[in-house]
């Protein structure tokens, strides 16, 4: 298959202003009417339309049907032949069939339990109607379904509306990417939202019949993000009417669709029985996401794919900077860079590194990935550092005031950040077009009252990068008395060498310095510090990532040690135990504390030193590690997991939230000493699914599960949202030497829907996420995945090529390891029909 490529980019040759869309619904044959208003903009261009998997009807140029020799089709789409395009404006009309029932790829239009739904992003439109489906054509959608659904949807204004039949008009310029449309027997939880000009929003959350009273907190949660971008960014909305449909088959988390965002309905519904304290705020999160885009996205997109992660880089920023305001700040900020090293650095070291801006790829779908999403929102928050908050906002205004109504580009976001600040930004765009973490080391120095850091930064070669170039990092740092007083105000440093170094005069004392306060910069630390020193920086830093981020290094140093046999110094465990009975400290900043770095992590950090990680001895080390501090702190822990009970009813706020993640955390530790007791009684008295999955979760852990899976599985059979966490928990806590049976056996059971994404992600993540059991030495489950790869990719590609990103990593193991992931990902490789989007995968995994 043909790789595409950013400089290969040309403008369509066409000026397409207004399409009409007449559907006529039908499960298996449904009729896709399309009408373009197409303006030349080249002489003797031919006219080439995007479509795959469409039965053509007909075909007619301003009335007149065209023939045989006109035009011609292919797998990819229909071209019309110069000579018989007018020179002038043109409508060219086409009429399709496609078959939503057997649409088991969920891209296009689809079926979900009955109901009619689109994905369009990326590229899916094109399984819909013949059409440029390029993000750079923006023109007017007038649509009208014709079918026999009480509840027909698409995006904009609906303008008429009887029994099977609806019309809707929407005003905004918009590529075929974020048409949308809905069709079926839903139910609307609604609302309303009164915008900072004084207009009057209809809000509506359309769900299946009996989940309308699990609509009430992304209700909410839209009308804050409605507000928050009124506030902080003066973006107001742009139609009288915002829908939101909760759809079950969906391959993404959601889509922004103009007005007409839909979701999975696991990041919609909600309510305290089903719902944990993570889902809530990751819900918040996604809604507020989505409706950002309806300006970084809708009314400013991409002028192509490569330029993805301008809008999804820009607006992850967002919707991080909304939770920090509407939540616990420091504490989100510390969860999203637990994120991003978990998922990004990871697959910045790996065979699918990529720059957030790529320049080339086979299928744009396989891009829908950390780098390009939360990489690309450590860069936005980079530049705002480097800018200033005043100068951010200049920037921001000037994008909005330049490009509104246009398809961009990184160059174009990077210029409003030149043309507003004077500054120069040539060596920070490497951030975009170069892949890697650049590792950045320090050596501190202290004489006659100057203290100085030298800093030295390196970047590893990244498929198709050999070389790498110095980035332009800014480097937040702070210097501490030793009696924990700021000596001055947190300084950003601005690195653009490859080697530099800044100092600090006028200090009577040696200080400690707090580098990288906030994680300034998406680069790995390597700093050699005294445990003594980060004990101090866990105690003592007003930068709360910084000291959160001392009692990590704190904990990592200790498990690598001792996953390589060797004693842990006993630092880790003496720092947190002031911490941990700091009430000065929020429950939710000492649940993060509390929180061991996991153990794919720790396998990492052995890689990253030349050594080779051993999935069961990590395992046993971190066990090992969380029996001592339950043992050390035994009193405390018990203490706290008292104090922290929630009283009363259920609030997903942050401040209950904290206390129950507190709680769970010590419980957690105590887990491995108690028997797991209190997970026992936790589980039978919880009154949320925070406490009654928390606690299932350490049952699983503690081995001593099976009555309370029983009883879960029973009581939840019947919900869909619920069940996935059942499967997923069991398979990501149990002990390892386990994992792949239960797999097999869940496999087998009858809730086992695997054609459903959510249903098949929930038991694959489950078990990849049980890092020494998915990495057992036998390869039994390497190939449990590679088997489930091949059977999902002919019904779901996306899912298929997305969930084989769990193979990322295999290069850090030993050779058996590696010889059995080589010829499982062989085995896919080779298998028969292999989809465009798996086999690109596993031909870079492979690499
Ligand atoms: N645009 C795809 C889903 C999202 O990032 O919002
Ligand atoms: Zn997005």
């Amino acid at each position: 298959s043909v790789t595409k490529r950013l400089d290969e980019y040309r403008p369509y040759p066409f000026e397409l202003e207004t399409v009409r869309l007449d559907f006529r619904l039908d499960p298996k044959q449904t009729e896709v009417r399309a009408r373009m208003a197409f303006s030349p903009k080249l002489p003797a261009a031919t006219l080439h339309l995007d479509g795959e998997e469409l039965d053509l009807v007909s075909i007619s140029l301003d009335g007149r049907r065209l023939l045989r020799d006109e035009y011609k089709t292919s797998a990819t789409g229909l071209t019309i032949f110069a000579a018989s395009l007018p020179e002038q404006p043109f409508t060219l009309e086409t009429v399709v069939r496609i078959a939503p029932e057997t649409n088991t790829a969920l891209e296009g239009l689809y079926m979900s339990n009955g109901m009619y739904c689109t994905q369009c992003e990326a590229e899916g439109f094109r399984k819909i109607t013949y059409y440029p489906d390029r993000p750079d054509v923006m023109a007017k959608f007038h649509v009208t379904i014709t079918g026999d659904a009480p509840v027909l949807l698409s995006n904009g204004d609906l303008v008429a509306q009887e029994n099977g039949y609806a019309e809707w008009i929407d005003p905004w310029p918009k590529p075929a990417y974020l048409f949308a449309l809905v069709a079926g027997d839903l139910i609307a939880h609604s609302g309303t939202f009164t915008t900072m000009s004084g207009r009057e929003v209809a809000l509506n959350i359309w769900v299946r019949k009996g989940d309308e009273d699990r609509c009430e907190f992304a209700l909410e949660a839209l009308k804050r993000s409605m507000q928050w971008d009124e506030e902080v960014y003066g973006r107001e909305y742009d139609l009288d009417i915002f829908n939101i449909v909760a759809v079950d088959d969906f391959n993404m988390g959601a889509m922004e669709n103009k007005g007409l965002n839909i979701f999975n309905s696991k990041w919609v519904l909600a309510s305290p029985e089903t719902a944990t304290d993570a889902d809530y705020e990751r819900i918040e999160g996604i809604i507020a996401h989505e409706y950002f885009h309806n300006w970084t996205g809708n009314r400013i997109t991409c002028r192509d794919w490569f330029q993805l992660c301008l809008k999804e880089g820009l607006t992850v920023y967002r919707d991080q900077c909304f939770t920090r305001d509407t939540r616990l700040g420091p504490v989100k900020r510390i969860d999203d860079v637990i994120m991003l090293r978990a998922r990004q650095f990871r697959e910045d070291r790996g065979p699918l590194a990529h720059p957030p801006r790529p320049d080339h790829y086979k299928e744009i779908n396989n891009f829908y990935t950390a780098t390009v999403y939360e990489k690309g929102a450590e860069i936005v928050g980079m530049l705002r550092t480097l800018v200033g908050e005043t100068g951010y906002r200049q920037a921001l205004d000037l994008y909005f005031e330049r490009h509104d109504g246009q398809a961009c580009t990184i160059e174009d976001w990077l210029k409003v950040f030149e043309d507003s600040s004077g500054r120069d930004l040539s060596q920070f765009k490497r951030w975009y077009t170069d892949a890697g973490t650049p590792v950045l080391r320090v050596s501190e120095h202290y004489k006659d009252g100057v203290f100085t850091l030298r800093f030295e930064q390196e970047t590893k070669p990244t498929p198709g990068q050999p070389q790498k170039r110095p980035r332009h990092i800014p480097i937040t740092v702070g210097l501490l008395c030793p009696d924990g007083d700021e000596r001055a105000p947190s300084r950003v440093l601005e690195m653009t060498e490859a080697k530099q170094e800044f100092t600090f005069e006028d200090l009577p004392q040696r200080p400690v310095a707090s580098i990288l306060r906030g994680f300034s910069a998406p680069v790995s630390l390597e700093r050699n510090i005294a445990p003594g020193e980060l004990a101090f920086l866990l105690a003592e830093d007003t930068d709360p990532f910084n000291r959160w981020e001392a009692g990590r290094q704190l904990a990592q140093e200790a498990l690598v040690a001792m996953a390589q046999g060797k004693a842990a110094q006993p630092d880790y465990a003496v720092a947190l135990g002031k911490l941990i009975t700091d009430e000065s400290a929020e429950p939710a900043f000492r649940a993060l504390c509390l929180r061991l770095p996991s153990e794919d992590g720790i396998a990492q950090s052995l890689h990253d030193r030349g050594l080779t990680p051993d999935p069961d001895a990590i395992h046993a080390a971190r066990e090992a590690l969380a029996t001592d501090l339950a043992r050390n702190h035994e009193a405390a822990l018990a203490e706290i997991y008292d104090a922290m009970a929630v009283p009363g009813p259920y609030s997903p706020d942050p401040g209950p939230a904290g206390q129950r993640a507190l709680r769970l955390a010590a419980a957690g530790l105590l887990n491995r000493i108690d028997g797991g007791q209190r997970a026992q009684a936790l589980f039978e008295s919880a009154t949320n699914m925070t406490e009654s999955l928390g606690a299932l979760s350490l049952l699983v852990q503690a081995g001593a599960d099976e009555d309370a899976l029983a009883a879960f599985r029973e009581r939840w059979k019947g919900d869909r949202l619920v069940m996935d966490k059942w499967f997923m928990t069991q398979l990501a806590a149990c002990p390892p030497e386990i994992a792949v049976e239960r797999a097999e056996e869940l496999t087998e059971d009858p809730l086992f829907t695997w054609k459903t994404p959510n249903r098949f992600r929930a038991l694959m993540a489950g078990l990849s996420g049980n890092h020494a059991g998915f990495h057992g030495k036998d390869g039994a489950g390497y190939r449990f995945y590679a088997d489930w790869l091949i059977r999902l990719d002919p019904v779901n590609p996306q899912v298929a090529a997305r969930m084989s990103t769990a193979f990322e990593t295999w290069k850090r193991y030993d050779a058996e390891r590696q010889a059995i992931v080589r010829n499982a990902l062989e085995r896919i490789s080779a298998t028969q029909g292999l989809s465009r989007d798996l086999s690109e995968m596993t031909a870079r995994l492979l690499a």
